[in-house]
Order: structure tokens, then C-alpha cells, then sequence
């Protein structure tokens, strides 16, 4: 855990198609035609061609806040409280909560996740091990990269009538977004194999497999995909999130 204050980008995924019972939940409590965005945060902004689903904890409750007229972001109270002091709601300490919605509702609804190759949308998937005390409650899953969504979207697929979703909803294909020398251009894959992790619950190995795959990546990766192939992680991080930035697309958000 970090002892100073973590920069994330928060990331705008826009809501294309609702899952029944989420459409219904705030049918009349958003404007018609106002955009509705799952706003996951990510310390891995590079990675984010890779994305193939985002998570949400299923037993978690959201809110819907209002930025504009036309925005509504969906993530937890704590987190909309804190960007509240950051200057991403109109006015300074205030946020306005205007429907709640359970993650399991969400499950299924179909969302634009900015740069991922999957342009035609993504799926709000469920993830148990998403904690409503850290960042927005929302994760952009990145399973060439993260030890943790690999392993999740391995469950998910391998059990998706026990999770009530489409096995395809979880087996969008995973891209080759960062090279190391030590595990190749999927680290995520590698490790969980290397590291015989079988299922998310595989906690104690996982925490490794994360602590391997974000230092070799970090310190020795170099991007295999997008407008900065070629350039080191390092280099390229800061590149792909200020675009992110300047696109209105994601937006800064410490805590
Ligand atoms: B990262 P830190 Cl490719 N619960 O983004 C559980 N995990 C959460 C979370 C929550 N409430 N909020 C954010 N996260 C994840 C990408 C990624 C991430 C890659 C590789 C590693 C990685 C795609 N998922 O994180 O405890 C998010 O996943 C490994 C450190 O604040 C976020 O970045 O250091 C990261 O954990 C933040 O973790």
C-alpha cells in the first residue's frame, strides 16, 4: 500500500446500452439524452487499449451524481465526496446523488471504454474482490496486464451461467499491449500460469503475480500497441493519460 497520496485517472466509460434492471432503476431520475458514465480509476493508463470489460463489486451500491445536464458518473459515495474537493463537480464540496443502483444491476449494460480496441463497447462485468474503500469502486479490466482481471475474466467465462452473464461477455480477445523481457507481451497470462493461480480467491499468489507484473512492466516494459509502440512504459504513461486528459475522456483524481 502507498503511504502518499495516489494519482489515478479516472476514466469516462459511457453507457450505450443498459442492462434491464439498471435502465429501469433510473428511468426518470436522468434526463433523456444525458450521457451516464462507469468511471473506473487506474494507475495503468497505458494499458487501457487492452480493456475488455469493466468490473464492478456486485454487492456494492453506486450512485448516480450529476455533473451536468447532460453528465451523470456512477461510483461510490466515498469517491464523489472526495472529487467534490477536486474541482470535477460544479461547485466545491457539493455533489448531487440522483438514483443509487446495486453493482448486480449493472451487469450486462454495455459501455464505450475510451481507446480499448474493442470499439463496439464493453460489458460491466461483476468482480468480488473490488473494495468500495479504494478509488472509484469501478475497474477497468486489463487482463493482458492485470494478474487480477485475468484471473477474473478466466472465472467468469469458466462459470458464467453460476454468474448469470453470456460466456462471450468475458472472452472478448486480449491484445498484446506491453513487452518484457522477463514474461513476454501478456504478463498477466504468464504469471497466472507460471504462478499456478486457478481462480480469484488464489489471493496470496495473486498479490505476487501483481507485484511482479507492475514492476517489471513499469521499470522494463515497452509498448507493443498504440500511437506510442515503441517508446518505454514510462515514457509513454504519462503520454497516453494526458490524451486521455485532453480528450475529456478521464480526468484526474488523487485520494
Ligand atoms: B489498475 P492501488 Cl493493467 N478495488 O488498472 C480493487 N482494485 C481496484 C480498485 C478497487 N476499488 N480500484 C482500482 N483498482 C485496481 C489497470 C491495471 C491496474 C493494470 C495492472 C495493474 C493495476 C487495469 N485494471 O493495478 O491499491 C486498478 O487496476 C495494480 C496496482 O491504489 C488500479 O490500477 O495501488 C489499481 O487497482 C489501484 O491499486
Amino acid at each position: 500500500e502507498a503511504v502518499g497520496p495516489q494519482e489515478y485517472t479516472a476514466l469516462k466509460l459511457k453507457v450505450k446500452e443498459w442492462a434491464p434492471e439498471a435502465g429501469e432503476a433510473i428511468k426518470g431520475k436522468v434526463p433523456e439524452g444525458a450521457d451516464v458514465f462507469f468511471v473506473p480509476a487506474t494507475l495503468r493508463p497505458e494499458t487501457m487499449y487492452g480493456q475488455t470489460c469493466c468490473f464492478v463489486g456486485p454487492k456494492i451500491t453506486y450512485g448516480v451524481f450529476k455533473v451536468s445536464d447532460k453528465e451523470f458518473y456512477i461510483i461510490t459515495d466515498r469517491a464523489a465526496r472526495n472529487m467534490a474537493y477536486q474541482g470535477i463537480f460544479p461547485q466545491n464540496g457539493v455533489y448531487e446523488k440522483v438514483a443509487e443502483l446495486i453493482g448486480s444491476s449493472c451487469v450486462g449494460t454495455v459501455v464505450i471504454a475510451p481507446l480499448s480496441v474493442h470499439e463496439d463497447g464493453v460489458r460491466i462485468l461483476p468482480m468480488e474482490s473490488v473494495l468500495p474503500t479504494k478509488g472509484t469502486g469501478v475497474v477497468s479490466c486489463v487482463p493482458s496486464d492485470s494478474p487480477d482481471d485475468f484471473a477474473t475474466v478466466t472465472d467468469l467465462a469458466k462459470k458464467a451461467e453460476y454468474y448469470g452473464i453470456k460466456r462471450e461477455w468475458a472472452e472478448l480477445e486480449i491484445i498484446p499491449i506491453i513487452s518484457t523481457p522477463s514474461y513476454g507481451d501478456l504478463t498477466a497470462p504468464f504469471l497466472v500460469k507460471k504462478l499456478k493461480i486457478s481462480s480469484p480467491k488464489d489471493t496470496k499468489q495473486l498479490e505476487e503475480a501483481k507485484e511482479l507484473a507492475y514492476k517489471e512492466g513499469y521499470y522494463q516494459g515497452t509498448m507493443v500497441f498504440g500511437e506510442f509502440k515503441g517508446d518505454k512504459v514510462e515514457v509513454a504513461k504519462p503520454k497516453v493519460r494526458q490524451q486521455l486528459l485532453d480528450a475529456g475522456e478521464g480526468f484526474a483524481y488523487s485520494e
